[in-house]
């Protein structure tokens, strides 16, 4: 057989077999078998130089034409084995968009944290710095600077976790206040902060005490801070909270880190002020307590307590929630039971 035949023939064979082939792995071995470096194209290509100047051309120009052809038709069938492979596996997977979904409940932002943030953005808003700190604490933070010494009969009034004799669950947020005290620098300005979390109290649980609950305290440390200030911003957060129409009074009172100190009544919300249920016909409610920062606790921060003074409150997000809300029992804030936090969805 001349080469020409060899040729027409390897053509006809090489085609046969790619009509034939129904799957990827036959098709590579087909390309191998005629096209590969070993395959008879190749060897038949090599006894070209056995033909005359006049044949070589022709002989050549066939060659080509059935290396491309046979390319061609491998990359063809190529393409149509995937084309089915994928309409077989889109068959498998067809999803029927008809059939109902599967309901999903979305939580809400717990009742307290809504409270929280509210009074958060507030803060913010008046320029002050929202400053969060540990939750375990040194007695040193906790109690000592707060002008609360080991023998202070005040220590009584909060019944502590203590995990080591210097160590404990903090049971109010200043020592993150007092921690930021002691750092700051008045030559950047004064300095006006909010600290709130949770704190911690060797109580017994009941319908108006957690062992857990929350607090927000603020912190303003300036020159020439008077009471007043704190007054005007004891009166917007009430009635930030409570409504516009709210009024405050101050009694007065006692904290060892602050000197006066005062508690803060708002007038009720529920009956403005002529007396209902809810203030215990009285007309007012308390709902914070605040106070002039004690000059012991300036000093213990290493600020001069001639030059510099300043306000301090705090606050029970959980006592702001049962009051806005009616709840009855704190406790109801730590139970999780979805049925009570649903009602409230905020946001
Ligand atoms: C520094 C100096 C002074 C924080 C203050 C109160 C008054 C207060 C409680 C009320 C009920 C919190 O929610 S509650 O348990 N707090 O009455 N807290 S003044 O005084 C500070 C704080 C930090 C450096």
């Amino acid at each position: 057989m001349d080469l020409r035949n060899v040729l027409e023939e390897l053509h006809r064979q090489g085609l046969q077999q790619i009509k034939e082939a129904h799957e990827m792995e036959k098709l590579n071995q087909i390309r191998v078998q005629f096209l590969g470096k070993k395959g008879p194209l190749s060897q038949a290509l090599r006894g070209m130089k056995d033909l005359t100047a006049e044949q070589r051309p022709k002989v050549g120009a066939l060659a080509n034409t059935v290396r491309d052809d046979l390319q061609e038709a491998i990359d063809q069938a190529k393409k149509q084995l995937e084309q089915k492979a994928t309409a077989a596996k889109l068959a498998t997977e067809k999803i029927d968009v008809t059939l109902p979904g599967k309901k999903r409940r979305l939580g809400t932002k717990h009742v307290i944290y809504q409270i929280m943030d509210d009074i958060e953005a507030l803060f913010i808003g008046l320029g002050y710095e929202v400053v969060n700190g540990p939750e375990v604490e040194e007695d040193h933070y906790n109690f000592e600077m707060m002008n609360l010494p080991k023998d202070h009969p005040a220590r009584d009034m909060q019944d502590t976790f203590y995990i080591s004799d210097e160590i404990l669950m903090r049971t109010q947020t200043s020592p993150v206040q007092a921690r930021t005290l002691e750092k700051h620098d008045f030559s950047e300005g004064p300095l006006k902060m909010i600290s709130p979390g949770k704190v911690y109290r060797r109580d017994t649980d009941d319908a108006t005490h957690s062992h857990q609950f929350n607090q927000i305290e603020g912190l303003v440390i300036d020159k020439h801070i008077t009471m007043a200030d704190l007054k005007g911003t004891l009166e917007l957060t009430a009635r930030h909270i409570f409504g516009s129409e709210r009024e405050i009074r101050l009694r007065p009172s006692y904290f060892p880190f602050t000197e006066p100190s005062v508690e803060v009544d708002v007038s009720c919300f529920a009956c403005g002020g002529e007396g209902c249920k809810v203030c215990k016909f009285t007309g007012w409610i308390e709902v914070l307590g605040a106070g002039m920062v004690h000059q012991n606790v300036l000093e213990n921060a290493g600020v001069d307590s001639k030059v510099y003074g300043g306000f301090a409150f705090g606050l029970g997000p959980d006592r702001f929630a049962m009051l806005k809300y009616g709840i009855n029992d704190i406790r109801n804030f730590y139970l999780n039971d979805v049925r009570f936090l649903e009602q409230f969805k905020g946001e």
